[in-house]
């Protein structure tokens, strides 16, 4: 037999982003409205067969940089101050980012996926932001575009790549944050990449200028059980 690479291969992947304890009501810290409510879109779609199916975790030191208990007045509001951070991998280099209440703490019940999750159907799990210096709201790269081991597990384009993925369906937690920017990511990293509507929520209640911001980069908004979104 010979195996050659069909370039109209549809190889499609699966990334469960975030779904842990403290994204969900009622006790997390950081709960998005919903949150747990779609894990039954996420379990319908953890039935179907993608090639890969990876969850991600946000996994946190307990001294975070973007937490507020690693900060002084007046940049110690979650949900208010922003910091400027350093790049550890390139003196000089910053980013501002937003600062949030202690969450995800590695090891802690709040970093455990919930239990309505099937995980028994997950291939794999990527652990990311566990370098205390760096914010990581993607699955594939910190926020300075970096990839390292003492941030995240793995290498999440890595992973896709040796499997063979031509496409990435993303869900999970919270839309306008890590599943934004991981879909940007997987985009860039020259993935057909779609995120699922009804298999996200997020933490902005009004207009989705997410949605609008994946559209214009390239990343497809469908519905599960429906057209497209508009
Ligand atoms: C997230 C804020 C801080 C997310 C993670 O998973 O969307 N948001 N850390
Ligand atoms: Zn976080």
């Amino acid at each position: 037999m010979t195996s050659t690479t069909d370039k109209s291969d549809f190889k499609p992947a699966l990334l469960v982003v975030d779904m842990q304890e403290d994204f969900c009501p009622p006790n997390g810290s950081l709960a998005v409205a919903g949150g747990r409510d779609i894990a039954v879109p996420i379990n319908e779609l953890l039935s179907l067969p993608f090639v890969l199916k990876v969850a991600t975790r946000d996994w946190h030191p307990a001294n975070h940089i973007s937490f507020a208990s690693s900060h002084l007045p007046p940049n110690n509001k979650a949900f208010e101050s922003s910091v400027s951070i350093q790049n550890p991998s390139n003196q000089g280099e910053q980013r501002t980012i937003p600062i949030w209440p202690s969450h995800c703490v590695e090891k802690t019940p709040g970093a455990e996926i919930i239990p309505e999750i099937d995980v028994s159907k997950i291939d794999i799990i990527v652990d990311k932001g566990r370098d205390e210096r760096l914010e990581m709201f993607s699955g594939f790269a910190d926020v300075f575009g970096g990839k390292t081991s003492t941030a995240a597990s793995h290498d999440l384009a890595e992973l896709l790549t040796s499997s063979f993925v031509t496409h990435v369906f993303t869900v999970g937690l919270a839309g306008d944050h890590c599943v934004k920017c991981t879909a940007l990511d997987a985009n860039k990293e020259g993935f057909e990449t779609v995120v699922v509507a009804e298999a996200v929520k997020s933490v902005d209640r009004g207009p989705s200028g997410w949605v609008e911001e994946l559209e214009n980069a390239g990343v497809r908004v469908v519905q599960l059980h429906g057209p497209e979104v508009a």
